[in-house]
This record gives C-alpha cells, sequence and structure tokens, in this order.
C-alpha cells in the first residue's frame, strides 16, 4: 500500500542540497498555498523560482489551481519560500510523498510554516468568503492508520510519538486576530476546527452531518498531514482556511459545490489573505 514508502534522510538532503545549490536564499519562513491562493507567492521580492518537475525528488501537482512551482523570496526583510501547490493524497501520492517538501524545508532551516487551504464550512455561522484560523484539526486519514509519521521513526527530524497538543501555535493566532482588526477584516475573520478527509469527492450530506456534530467547522482535503510532520520536526505552524462553500447539510438542500466555485471564491478572496499573510509574516520574531 502506498503508505507504506520510506523515504531516507539522505533523500530529503539530496533535495535541499540541490536547492541550495541553485538559489542564495535561506527561508526562515515557508508557506504552502491552497487552491486559488497561488498567488500569495507573487508577493515574494527577489525571486528565485523551480518548477516542481525540475526539483530532484519532489512529487508534481496535478490539481488545477495548484501551479507547481517553488518560489523563494523576501519578504518584508525576512526570507520565505512559497509552494505555489501542493501535494494531496487523492492525487495517488503517498503520504510521504505528499509532505516530501516539509522536511526540505527543515532541512533549508526554515522555522515556521504557514499553512493555507480552502474549505468549505460547517459551522453554522461561517460565509463563502469567511476566513479561518485553524485552531485544532481533526485528521481523519491519521486515525485510521494513514499517517505520514508511519513507518520506521527517522529520530534526525523528531521522536517516535510527538505531541500534536498546541501544533496551531497560540502566539501567532492571536497575533492574526489583531491584525485582522488593524486591517478592517474582523468582520470575515474566524477560528475554528479543520478537519481532513480524504477526498477527492465532497461531502455526502450524512457525512457532512456527522463532522459538524463532531464539532468540525471547516473541512477539506489536505493540511493535516503536513502539519503533523511540521511539529514532528519542531517547526512553528500558523493555518488559515479560506470558506469557500457550505457544505450542504440537509436534504432540501439544492446547491451542489464544484471546484471552479472553489477557485473563484479562491480569487475573490486572494488579495486579503496575501495582506494577512504579509503583515503576519512582517510581525512575527524570527529567532
Ligand atoms: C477541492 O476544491 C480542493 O480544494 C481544496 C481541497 O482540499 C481540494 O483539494 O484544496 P486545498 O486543500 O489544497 O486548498
Amino acid at each position: 500500500m502506498h503508505s507504506k514508502e520510506h523515504i531516507s534522510h539522505d533523500e530529503y538532503q539530496k533535495t535541499a542540497d540541490w536547492l541550495m545549490s541553485q538559489t542564495k536564499h535561506r527561508p526562515q519562513v515557508a508557506i504552502i498555498c491552497g487552491s486559488g491562493l497561488g498567488t500569495l507567492a507573487d508577493t515574494l521580492k527577489c525571486q528565485d523560482s523551480f518548477a516542481y518537475s525540475d526539483i530532484p525528488g519532489f512529487p508534481q501537482s496535478t490539481v488545477q489551481g495548484h501551479a507547481g512551482r517553488l518560489v523563494f523570496g523576501e519578504l518584508k526583510g525576512k526570507t520565505c519560500v512559497c509552494m505555489q501547490g501542493r501535494f494531496h493524497m487523492y492525487e495517488g501520492h503517498s503520504l510521504c510523498k505528499t509532505t516530501f517538501p516539509i522536511r526540505v524545508f527543515k532541512l533549508l532551516g526554515v522555522e515556521t510554516l504557514i499553512v493555507t487551504n480552502a474549505a468549505g464550512s460547517l459551522a453554522d455561522g461561517f460565509q463563502p468568503g469567511d476566513i479561518m484560523i485553524i485552531k485544532d484539526h481533526i485528521n481523519f486519514p491519521g486515525l485510521v492508520g494513514l499517517n505520514p509519521l508511519c513507518g520506521p521513526n527517522d529520530d534526525k527530524f523528531g521522536p517516535r510519538f510527538p505531541a500534536m497538543s498546541g501544533c496551531y501555535d497560540k502566539g501567532l493566532r492571536c497575533l492574526a486576530v489583531e491584525i485582522a482588526k488593524e486591517l478592517g477584516v474582523a468582520s470575515i475573520l474566524q477560528e475554528g476546527v479543520y478537519a481532513m478527509v480524504g477526498g477527492p469527492n465532497f461531502e455526502t450530506i450524512a457525512e457532512a452531518r456527522l463532522l459538524h456534530r463532531l464539532g468540525v467547522d471547516a473541512v477539506g482535503m489536505s493540511t493535516a498531514p503536513e502539519v503533523v510532520v511540521a511539529t514532528h520536526c519542531g517547526l512553528r505552524v500558523f493555518g488559515l482556511s479560506l470558506i469557500t462553500n457550505k457544505v450542504v447539510k440537509s436534504y432540501e438542500d439544492t446547491e451542489s459545490v464544484n471546484h471552479e466555485g472553489v477557485l473563484e471564491i479562491g480569487r475573490l478572496r486572494s488579495h486579503t489573505v496575501q495582506q494577512l499573510v504579509t503583515e503576519l509574516i512582517d510581525r512575527m520574531e524570527i529567532n
């Protein structure tokens, strides 16, 4: 089964060494752009960018709205690396491959990971276009053993049994709330629990009702494995979900979700997400 694939420390190191030989940038912050949020990378100054297909060991993006480029550059005086396109389990990647860039970032010297995604809302008070700070996640594939940390543990990255309480940094969450107030976007800011499901189909109504009952505020098909691997290797994590649709929870509802609609909301809100992330990077303390 593909989830049992193992990637050696040398393979991560090889990719990190190749990148360091191609760019002078030594990133402190890594950003993963969710569906429709790839323009975040355009704000970086003095860019060096690489197509995933040119990076040794990197998987390929296959999803519309995920360009498949790694962009290095400066943002507010901090050196960043931005994934314009992430990898999803449903594309057929093993979870090790899905999260491959995270350990490469660690080897490049990254200390903070910012994850963004497009998600459907279950919380009754959320509207499409809202931005949710991720307070915590439920990793449904992880609960049944589909976890990128399965297999031999690499002690050079982290412990066999890493804690996940507090994996979304509280200081950065508070800072983001302050910034949203100052930017005048507090009315569209939410905080909540993200759940990852396997996809690629969107949820049935019964599944949506189940997730709602379990306390899930927003649902998507990514992010949790990245955050698990990042936390395991000691990265500080901040996460944002852009609410692109309300998940249908009623049999009377005739609406249905589609990926084009998800990308459209991404385009509408990308500027606000960019502003929030830029200010956060500006004000975050880096060791
Ligand atoms: C569905 O429209 C796609 O958007 C989200 C879902 O996970 C799914 O891949 O993408 P990101 O999580 O990559 O933002």
